[in-house]
Formats: structure tokens, C-alpha cells, sequence
């Protein structure tokens, strides 16, 4: 990737019009999006950077769709992220984790746009009081109703392998932006001194094995018991196999699975009496995240089926997720086969 003026450094801008050149039949509109999505995010990485400052944080008083106290920040981050993709002209609905149903755009550019957009717009959002670092997830899909007509629920209940594309948001030590539209994974790191995010991390590949595994073992005595043998199998002693296995879980998905992806590791939310289908929504946390995880030749499941392959029945819905390098995942299904 040939930086302008001779620079080492490949913005986010330069790098999408790069790779826009590599595909002239593409006429823009992705990248116009995500151009908008990089752009909400430095506002929202603005304002978390400042939560403990500002008295953002504490409770906005209204519960979201989940049933959870709705933070201060998470209606700004979907408020901006909300603006932010229909400003883009190219999205004509969004799904996201704060509204009970989809938001569809009526108005001139957007009501014809090809995409629709789905988001949890400040996953972990429990953890900002404690400055633990929080995380944006999205996915996008080409609309299957027609063109200047009003988008509807059937746009977002399509299979992850039909994303075009998804990625996440990490707001953490810096703030980066990973992202794949199918071509591999890339992550950008925001420089608050140029405001730009930059190109730090090309061509993402998450090793096949690795020595990390992320559960809440809180849950232990509620977890299959496929689940409860893989857990006891990280921790025996097996020096060949590099076991015991080394825990780290802090409960931001995008957090735990991010470092995952970087070191190898796996990352597990299963089905628990409180959660029978497990905590995480399939269209905005699982499918985004498995397309970012197959990309990068890691693999993400329910236990039985792929992530991507699950055909959606409800907009919020939830599912076990089995994310991370394909090793460890495939040696998971072999304890849930073994222990159905
Ligand atoms: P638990 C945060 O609330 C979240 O949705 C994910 O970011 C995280 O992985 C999970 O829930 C943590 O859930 O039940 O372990 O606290």
C-alpha cells in the first residue's frame, strides 16, 4: 500500500480510495460509508476519552431493548453514529442495539441507498464507569427490498456470509478501527495529534492456535458440560500443548476478542440459565465479529453451526458464540460433541 508524499503513514481515507482503485466497478458508496464511520468515531472516541471528566457517565434513565440501564454514552455514541451513516447518503436503515425496531431514512439520498447498517454502538458500555475499554461493532448488508421504497425488517434477517462488509471500534489504550470488506482485515490507529486514523496493522492474520481462553467461569456451574470439560481441559498441565492455558476475560466483548485476534486465543459466551441462548445478539455483535474473525482465518460458531451461516428469525436476537483461532474452536466442538 504506497503512501502519498513519499510518508510511511496511510490514512484511513487514503487506504479506502487505494483499495476502491483496486476494484473500478466499485463506484464509491462503501467507501463513502465508511468514510462517515471513521468520522463518527473520532467523535465518540472524543467524548469517551473525556467520560470521567465531563459527568457523562451515570445512568441516562431510560432502559434499552435489553432491559439494561442505558448510559449517557451510549445514546451519544448512537445518536452520532445514527447521523454520522445517514449523512453518508448511502444507508436507507439502521438496526441498532438501542432501538426496540429499525430506523429507516425517507428522506432524499438516503431513502435510495444500497445498505443497510446494523450497530451496537458502545458495546461493554457497563465498564466506562470503571474505565475499562469499551468498543463500537458494525455490519453491513446490500438491501434486498427495492430501491426507493421504504426498508424493511427482511434487509437485516440475512445471513452473516452476506455482509459486505463489518468491523469494530476499540476504545481503549488508543483507539483503533478494524474493519474487513471481505478482502482481509486491516486496523487503523487513531493519531489524536493529526485526528487521522492510520493504517497499523495491514493484512490482520490471528494465529491458528493460541494459549488464551475468554469465559465469564462465574457462569461455570450453568455452562454444557462440553463447555465445562474444554474449560478443565485449558486448565490441565500438558506441557507439549502448552497447557495450562492462560485466562483473561474483562467482559468487553470487543476488548477480549480484539487481544484474541492479535495473540490467538478463544472467546466464548455459551448458552447459561440466565442467558439460554446465550447474551449476545447474532446481527450486531456475533456476525460482525465472526466475518472479522474468518477473515483474519480464525472461525466463529453457535457450537454446532456457523456463526455466518445462521439464518436470523429476530432482529434481536441472541446466540452462543464460539469465536477465535480455529484450533481451539475446533477442539471446542470436539468437547461438545463428546458431551452433548
Ligand atoms: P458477562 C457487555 O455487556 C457484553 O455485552 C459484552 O461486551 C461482554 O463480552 C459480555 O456482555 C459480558 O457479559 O455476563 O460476562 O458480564
Amino acid at each position: 500500500m504506497k503512501a502519498s508524499a513519499g510518508y510511511q503513514i496511510v490514512t484511513l481515507n487514503e487506504f479506502i480510495i487505494n483499495r476502491q482503485e483496486e476494484h473500478p466497478e466499485a463506484k464509491g458508496d462503501l467507501s463513502r460509508l465508511l468514510h462517515h464511520i471513521g468520522v463518527a468515531a473520532k467523535i465518540v472516541n472524543k467524548k469517551i476519552n473525556k467520560a470521567g471528566l465531563v459527568d457523562i457517565l451515570g445512568e441516562a434513565g431510560e432502559v434499552n431493548v435489553q432491559g439494561e440501564e442505558v448510559k449517557k454514552l451510549d445514546v451519544f455514541a448512537n445518536d452520532h453514529f445514527m447521523a454520522a451513516v445517514k449523512a453518508s447518503g448511502e444507508v436507507c436503515a439502521i438496526a441498532s442495539e438501542e432501538n426496540q425496531e429499525i430506523v429507516t431514512f425517507n428522506d432524499g439520498l438516503s431513502r435510495d441507498g444500497h445498505y443497510v447498517f446494523c450497530m451496537d454502538p458502545l458495546d461493554g458500555s457497563s465498564n466506562i464507569e470503571v474505565n475499562v475499554s469499551v468498543g463500537t461493532i458494525f455490519s453491513i448488508y446490500r438491501r434486498i427490498s427495492p430501491a426507493g421504497e421504504r426498508a424493511h425488517v427482511s434487509d437485516f434477517l440475512q445471513s452473516g456470509h452476506r455482509q459486505v462488509a463489518a468491523g469494530y471500534v476499540i476504545y481503549g489504550s488508543s483507539t483503533m478501527m478494524v474493519y474487513t470488506t471481505g478482502n482481509g482485515v486491516d486496523g487503523f490507529t487513531l493519531d489524536p495529534g493529526i485526528g487521522e486514523f492510520c493504517l497499523s496493522h495491514p493484512r490482520i492474520r490471528t494465529p491458528d492456535d493460541g494459549r488464551i481462553y475468554s469465559i465469564n467461569e462465574g457462569n461455570y456451574v450453568h455452562f454444557p458440560m462440553g463447555v465445562k470439560r474444554y474449560i478443565k481441559y485449558c486448565q490441565e498441565i500438558d506441557p507439549e500443548s502448552h497447557r495450562p492455558y492462560t485466562s483473561r476475560y474483562i467482559g468487553s466483548l470487543v476488548s477480549d476478542f480484539h487481544r484474541n485476534l492479535l495473540m490467538g486465543g478463544i472467546f466464548i459466551y455459551p448458552e447459561t440459565q440466565s442467558a439460554p441462548k446465550g447474551k449476545l445478539r447474532l446481527i450486531y455483535e456475533c456476525n460482525p465479529i465472526a466475518y472479522v474473525a474468518e477473515q483474519a482465518g480464525g472461525m466463529a460458531s453457535n457450537g454446532t453451526t456457523r456463526t455466518m451461516d445462521i439464518v436470523p428469525s429476530d432482529l434481536h436476537q441472541r446466540v452462543p458464540f464460539y469465536v477465535g483461532s480455529s484450533r481451539m474452536v475446533d477442539k471446542v466442538h470436539d468437547f461438545l460433541r463428546e458431551f452433548p
